[in-house]
Protein backbone atom coordinates (compact mmCIF):
# COMPACT_ATOMS: atom_id res chain seq x y z
CA UNK A 1 0.00 0.00 0.00
CA UNK A 2 1.18 3.66 -1.09
CA UNK A 3 -0.31 6.43 0.56
CA UNK A 4 0.44 9.87 -0.48
CA UNK A 5 2.21 12.58 1.01
CA UNK A 6 0.79 16.26 1.83
CA UNK A 7 4.05 17.99 3.41
CA UNK A 8 7.44 17.64 2.52
CA UNK A 9 9.99 19.15 4.75
CA UNK A 10 13.68 18.94 3.23
CA UNK A 11 15.52 17.47 0.09
CA UNK A 12 16.18 14.76 0.75
CA UNK A 13 13.27 13.37 1.42
CA UNK A 14 11.91 15.13 -1.39
CA UNK A 15 13.86 12.73 -3.06
CA UNK A 16 13.23 10.03 -1.38
CA UNK A 17 10.00 10.41 -2.29
CA UNK A 18 10.49 10.16 -5.69
CA UNK A 19 13.39 8.09 -6.39
CA UNK A 20 11.51 5.44 -4.24
CA UNK A 21 8.36 6.30 -6.42
CA UNK A 22 9.66 5.55 -9.59
CA UNK A 23 9.36 2.87 -11.46
CA UNK A 24 13.09 1.92 -11.30
CA UNK A 25 13.72 2.99 -7.86
CA UNK A 26 16.47 5.17 -7.43
CA UNK A 27 18.31 7.63 -4.46
CA UNK A 28 21.50 9.77 -5.76
CA UNK A 29 24.71 8.97 -4.71
CA UNK A 30 25.01 12.40 -3.57
CA UNK A 31 23.59 11.77 -0.73
CA UNK A 32 26.21 8.87 0.58
CA UNK A 33 28.00 11.73 2.24
CA UNK A 34 26.46 12.39 5.58
CA UNK A 35 29.27 12.12 8.49
CA UNK A 36 28.40 8.61 8.84
CA UNK A 37 28.98 8.46 4.64
CA UNK A 38 31.59 10.61 4.67
CA UNK A 39 34.06 8.41 7.29
CA UNK A 40 33.42 4.97 5.29
CA UNK A 41 34.83 7.13 2.03
CA UNK A 42 37.84 7.97 3.91
CA UNK A 43 38.07 4.25 4.29
CA UNK A 44 37.14 3.51 0.63
CA UNK A 45 39.97 5.65 -0.31
CA UNK A 46 42.82 3.68 1.27
CA UNK A 47 41.16 0.18 0.92
CA UNK A 48 43.81 -1.48 -1.58
CA UNK A 49 40.95 -2.36 -4.35
CA UNK A 50 40.75 1.43 -4.30
CA UNK A 51 43.34 2.66 -7.17
CA UNK A 52 42.07 6.48 -8.05
CA UNK A 53 42.77 8.41 -5.01
CA UNK A 54 46.50 7.13 -4.95
CA UNK A 55 46.55 7.36 -9.01
CA UNK A 56 45.49 11.27 -8.51
CA UNK A 57 47.91 11.76 -5.58
CA UNK A 58 50.66 10.33 -8.34
CA UNK A 59 49.68 12.76 -10.79
CA UNK A 60 49.45 15.90 -8.39
CA UNK A 61 52.91 15.05 -6.59
CA UNK A 62 54.91 14.02 -9.69
CA UNK A 63 54.09 16.40 -12.41
CA UNK A 64 53.34 19.64 -10.81
CA UNK A 65 55.82 21.57 -13.25
CA UNK A 66 54.23 20.25 -16.08
CA UNK A 67 50.78 21.05 -14.39
CA UNK A 68 51.99 24.74 -13.38
CA UNK A 69 53.92 25.20 -16.69
CA UNK A 70 50.99 24.34 -18.96
CA UNK A 71 48.77 27.37 -17.15
CA UNK A 72 50.34 30.00 -18.79
CA UNK A 73 49.00 32.43 -16.58
CA UNK A 74 50.85 35.48 -16.39
CA UNK A 75 50.68 37.78 -13.23
CA UNK A 76 48.64 36.84 -9.90
CA UNK A 77 45.63 34.06 -10.87
CA UNK A 78 43.34 32.02 -8.12
CA UNK A 79 42.96 28.54 -7.86
CA UNK A 80 39.47 27.69 -7.59
CA UNK A 81 38.39 24.39 -6.36
CA UNK A 82 35.27 22.88 -6.17
CA UNK A 83 34.31 20.35 -3.38
CA UNK A 84 38.06 20.66 -1.78
CA UNK A 85 36.90 18.38 0.79
CA UNK A 86 40.33 17.79 3.00
CA UNK A 87 42.60 19.12 0.31
CA UNK A 88 45.05 16.48 0.39
CA UNK A 89 45.56 15.75 -2.86
CA UNK A 90 45.94 19.65 -3.96
CA UNK A 91 48.34 20.61 -1.06
CA UNK A 92 51.21 18.75 -3.06
CA UNK A 93 50.59 21.28 -6.10
CA UNK A 94 50.07 24.34 -3.84
CA UNK A 95 53.06 23.32 -2.33
CA UNK A 96 54.91 23.39 -5.58
CA UNK A 97 53.61 26.56 -7.00
CA UNK A 98 54.14 28.58 -3.22
CA UNK A 99 57.82 27.01 -4.10
CA UNK A 100 57.70 28.77 -7.15
CA UNK A 101 56.66 32.05 -5.58
CA UNK A 102 54.06 31.99 -8.03
CA UNK A 103 51.36 35.07 -6.87
CA UNK A 104 47.85 32.92 -6.92
CA UNK A 105 45.39 32.39 -3.66
CA UNK A 106 43.57 29.63 -3.77
CA UNK A 107 39.44 29.69 -3.11
CA UNK A 108 38.44 26.41 -1.87
CA UNK A 109 35.07 25.60 -1.95
CA UNK A 110 33.09 23.17 -0.42
CA UNK A 111 29.63 22.26 1.38
CA UNK A 112 30.91 21.42 4.74
CA UNK A 113 31.85 24.73 6.30
CA UNK A 114 33.42 21.90 9.16
CA UNK A 115 35.62 20.87 6.27
CA UNK A 116 36.69 24.23 5.26
CA UNK A 117 37.85 25.73 8.88
CA UNK A 118 39.72 22.41 8.57
CA UNK A 119 41.36 22.99 5.73
CA UNK A 120 42.43 26.40 6.40
CA UNK A 121 43.77 25.84 10.02
CA UNK A 122 45.52 23.02 8.07
CA UNK A 123 47.00 24.76 5.53
CA UNK A 124 48.12 28.30 7.52
CA UNK A 125 50.77 25.60 9.42
CA UNK A 126 51.66 23.63 6.10
CA UNK A 127 51.58 26.35 4.10
CA UNK A 128 52.01 29.78 5.81
CA UNK A 129 52.81 31.87 3.17
CA UNK A 130 50.04 30.36 1.08
CA UNK A 131 46.95 32.95 0.90
CA UNK A 132 44.11 31.18 1.05
CA UNK A 133 40.00 32.42 1.23
CA UNK A 134 37.86 29.63 1.68
CA UNK A 135 33.92 29.47 0.69
CA UNK A 136 31.36 28.31 1.95
CA UNK A 137 28.16 26.41 -0.03
CA UNK A 138 26.73 25.33 -3.08
CA UNK A 139 29.70 25.51 -6.05
CA UNK A 140 27.61 28.14 -8.53
CA UNK A 141 25.86 29.75 -6.00
CA UNK A 142 28.90 30.73 -4.41
CA UNK A 143 30.35 31.42 -7.96
CA UNK A 144 27.52 34.02 -9.13
CA UNK A 145 29.16 36.08 -6.68
CA UNK A 146 31.81 38.48 -9.25
CA UNK A 147 34.83 39.28 -6.78
CA UNK A 148 36.66 36.33 -8.10
CA UNK A 149 36.55 37.33 -12.29
CA UNK A 150 39.38 39.99 -12.45
CA UNK A 151 42.34 37.85 -13.23
CA UNK A 152 42.64 34.27 -14.79
CA UNK A 153 41.10 31.44 -12.95
CA UNK A 154 42.22 27.84 -12.81
CA UNK A 155 39.28 25.49 -11.78
CA UNK A 156 39.75 22.43 -10.17
CA UNK A 157 37.44 19.26 -10.26
CA UNK A 158 39.26 16.77 -8.96
CA UNK A 159 38.90 13.16 -7.46
CA UNK A 160 36.79 11.65 -10.39
CA UNK A 161 33.88 13.47 -9.18
CA UNK A 162 32.65 13.92 -12.71
CA UNK A 163 32.21 10.43 -13.36
CA UNK A 164 29.17 10.50 -10.40
CA UNK A 165 26.83 12.41 -13.06
CA UNK A 166 24.63 10.65 -15.82
CA UNK A 167 25.46 12.20 -19.26
CA UNK A 168 22.98 14.89 -19.43
CA UNK A 169 24.12 16.04 -15.72
CA UNK A 170 27.54 16.05 -16.81
CA UNK A 171 26.83 18.20 -19.48
CA UNK A 172 24.49 20.74 -17.64
CA UNK A 173 27.36 21.03 -14.86
CA UNK A 174 30.03 21.72 -17.64
CA UNK A 175 27.78 24.39 -18.91
CA UNK A 176 27.14 25.78 -15.75
CA UNK A 177 30.75 26.08 -15.01
CA UNK A 178 31.49 27.56 -18.62
CA UNK A 179 28.74 30.16 -17.71
CA UNK A 180 31.01 31.28 -14.89
CA UNK A 181 34.26 31.15 -16.81
CA UNK A 182 35.96 34.01 -18.11
CA UNK A 183 37.60 33.46 -22.01
CA UNK A 184 41.16 31.82 -20.83
CA UNK A 185 40.21 30.24 -17.81
CA UNK A 186 41.00 27.28 -17.17
CA UNK A 187 39.60 24.12 -15.93
CA UNK A 188 41.53 20.77 -14.99
CA UNK A 189 39.19 17.60 -14.18
CA UNK A 190 39.81 14.12 -12.70
CA UNK A 191 38.67 11.95 -14.84
CA UNK A 192 38.89 7.85 -14.15
CA UNK A 193 40.13 5.99 -17.20
CA UNK A 194 39.14 2.47 -18.75
CA UNK A 195 41.15 -0.25 -17.79
CA UNK A 196 41.17 -3.96 -17.09
CA UNK A 197 37.87 -4.74 -16.04
CA UNK A 198 38.32 -6.60 -13.30
CA UNK A 199 40.70 -3.89 -11.25
CA UNK A 200 37.41 -1.49 -11.92
CA UNK A 201 35.19 -4.29 -10.68
CA UNK A 202 37.05 -5.17 -7.69
CA UNK A 203 37.48 -0.99 -6.99
CA UNK A 204 33.78 -0.97 -6.77
CA UNK A 205 33.02 -3.81 -4.59
CA UNK A 206 36.09 -4.69 -2.15
CA UNK A 207 36.94 -7.63 -0.24
CA UNK A 208 36.60 -5.60 3.00
CA UNK A 209 32.61 -4.68 2.32
CA UNK A 210 33.59 -1.30 2.73
CA UNK A 211 32.08 -0.25 -0.41
CA UNK A 212 28.91 -2.67 0.42
CA UNK A 213 28.48 -0.40 4.11
CA UNK A 214 28.87 2.48 1.89
CA UNK A 215 25.75 1.74 -0.05
CA UNK A 216 23.85 0.46 2.99
CA UNK A 217 24.28 3.30 4.59
CA UNK A 218 22.03 5.20 2.75
CA UNK A 219 19.17 3.00 4.69
CA UNK A 220 20.68 4.00 7.82
CA UNK A 221 20.43 7.55 6.88
CA UNK A 222 16.93 7.17 5.80
CA UNK A 223 15.90 5.39 9.23
CA UNK A 224 18.22 8.51 11.13
CA UNK A 225 16.80 11.43 9.09
CA UNK A 226 13.48 10.79 7.80
CA UNK A 227 12.22 8.38 10.59
CA UNK A 228 12.25 5.41 7.99
CA UNK A 229 11.75 1.66 8.91
CA UNK A 230 14.44 0.01 6.82
CA UNK A 231 16.16 -3.72 8.03
CA UNK A 232 19.17 -2.88 6.10
CA UNK A 233 20.36 -6.51 6.89
CA UNK A 234 17.14 -7.58 4.43
CA UNK A 235 19.36 -5.69 1.16
CA UNK A 236 21.90 -6.63 -0.47
CA UNK A 237 24.68 -4.94 -2.58
CA UNK A 238 25.32 -5.21 -6.08
CA UNK A 239 27.31 -3.28 -8.34
CA UNK A 240 29.01 -4.59 -12.18
CA UNK A 241 31.26 -2.87 -14.85
CA UNK A 242 30.45 -2.85 -18.34
CA UNK A 243 33.35 -2.86 -20.04
CA UNK A 244 31.36 -1.63 -23.32
CA UNK A 245 30.00 1.54 -22.08
CA UNK A 246 32.42 2.28 -19.26
CA UNK A 247 30.03 2.35 -16.68
CA UNK A 248 29.94 1.14 -13.08
CA UNK A 249 25.95 0.64 -11.67
CA UNK A 250 25.92 0.26 -7.91
CA UNK A 251 22.78 -0.76 -6.43
CA UNK A 252 21.07 -2.13 -3.64
CA UNK A 253 18.47 -5.59 -3.57
CA UNK A 254 15.32 -6.16 -1.54
CA UNK A 255 16.21 -9.72 -0.39
CA UNK A 256 12.18 -9.83 -0.07
CA UNK A 257 8.93 -8.75 -0.56
CA UNK A 258 8.56 -6.07 2.29
CA UNK A 259 6.93 -3.01 2.73
CA UNK A 260 9.32 -0.18 4.69
CA UNK A 261 7.29 3.25 6.26
CA UNK A 262 9.01 6.51 6.24
CA UNK A 263 7.70 8.44 8.95
CA UNK A 264 9.01 12.22 7.75
CA UNK A 265 6.94 11.23 4.25
CA UNK A 266 4.07 9.60 6.02
CA UNK A 267 4.16 6.98 3.27
CA UNK A 268 4.80 3.35 3.04
CA UNK A 269 6.72 1.89 0.16
CA UNK A 270 6.57 -1.68 -1.05
CA UNK A 271 9.57 -3.73 -2.39
CA UNK A 272 9.39 -6.75 -4.13
CA UNK A 273 11.52 -9.55 -3.67
CA UNK A 274 15.15 -8.80 -5.81
CA UNK A 275 13.76 -5.41 -6.54
CA UNK A 276 16.60 -2.60 -6.85
CA UNK A 277 17.49 0.58 -5.52
CA UNK A 278 20.32 2.70 -8.28
CA UNK A 279 22.41 4.12 -5.99
CA UNK A 280 25.61 5.02 -8.09
CA UNK A 281 27.01 5.36 -11.54
CA UNK A 282 30.68 5.67 -11.77
CA UNK A 283 31.50 6.52 -15.14
CA UNK A 284 35.17 5.26 -16.77
CA UNK A 285 36.10 7.37 -19.68
CA UNK A 286 38.26 7.21 -23.00
CA UNK A 287 40.83 10.08 -23.57
CA UNK A 288 38.83 10.44 -26.84
CA UNK A 289 35.58 10.50 -24.54
CA UNK A 290 36.97 13.24 -22.77
CA UNK A 291 37.79 15.04 -25.80
CA UNK A 292 34.36 14.67 -26.95
CA UNK A 293 33.27 15.74 -24.35
CA UNK A 294 35.53 19.31 -24.03
CA UNK A 295 34.48 19.79 -27.69
CA UNK A 296 30.67 19.36 -26.70
CA UNK A 297 30.94 21.37 -23.50
CA UNK A 298 32.30 24.53 -25.34
CA UNK A 299 36.06 23.99 -24.10
CA UNK A 300 39.31 23.07 -26.03
CA UNK A 301 40.70 20.09 -24.44
CA UNK A 302 44.90 20.87 -23.96
CA UNK A 303 46.52 18.35 -22.23
CA UNK A 304 46.25 15.26 -20.26
CA UNK A 305 48.47 14.43 -17.30
CA UNK A 306 48.38 10.51 -16.52
CA UNK A 307 49.60 8.47 -13.74
CA UNK A 308 52.49 5.71 -14.81
CA UNK A 309 49.80 3.38 -14.68
CA UNK A 310 47.49 5.39 -16.77
CA UNK A 311 44.76 4.66 -14.55
CA UNK A 312 43.84 7.90 -14.14
CA UNK A 313 43.81 11.34 -15.64
CA UNK A 314 43.91 15.16 -14.72
CA UNK A 315 42.90 16.62 -17.66
CA UNK A 316 43.34 20.52 -18.74
CA UNK A 317 40.93 21.99 -20.59
CA UNK A 318 40.91 25.94 -21.70
CA UNK A 319 37.37 28.19 -21.95
CA UNK A 320 38.44 29.48 -25.62
C1 LIG B 1 33.47 10.22 -5.22
N1 LIG B 1 33.56 9.33 -6.38
C2 LIG B 1 34.53 9.81 -7.35
C3 LIG B 1 33.78 7.91 -6.01
C4 LIG B 1 33.89 7.02 -7.27
O1 LIG B 1 34.90 6.33 -7.41
O2 LIG B 1 33.01 7.08 -8.13
C5 LIG B 1 32.69 7.38 -5.11
C6 LIG B 1 32.80 5.91 -4.82
N2 LIG B 1 31.84 5.04 -4.94
C7 LIG B 1 32.26 3.83 -4.58
N3 LIG B 1 33.53 3.93 -4.29
C8 LIG B 1 33.90 5.22 -4.40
Amino acid sequence: MQSTSTEIRNPFAEEVAKGLSAKQKYISSKYFYDDEGSRLFQKIMELPEYYPTRAEMEILTQQPTEIAAALRFRGSFNIIELGAGDGLKTKELLRFLVQQQADFTYIPIDISEEAMVHLRAGLASALPNLKVNPLVGDYFEVLEKPDIEHIPNLFLFLGGNIGNYEKGETLDLLHMLWERMNSGDRLLTGFDLRKNPDLIKKAYDDSQGVTRAFNLNLLHRMNRELGAEFRPETFDFYSYYNPYTGEVRSMLVSKTAQTVYIKELDQAFDFQENELIRTELSKKYTLDEIELLARESGFVSEQHFLDSNRYFTDSLWLKP
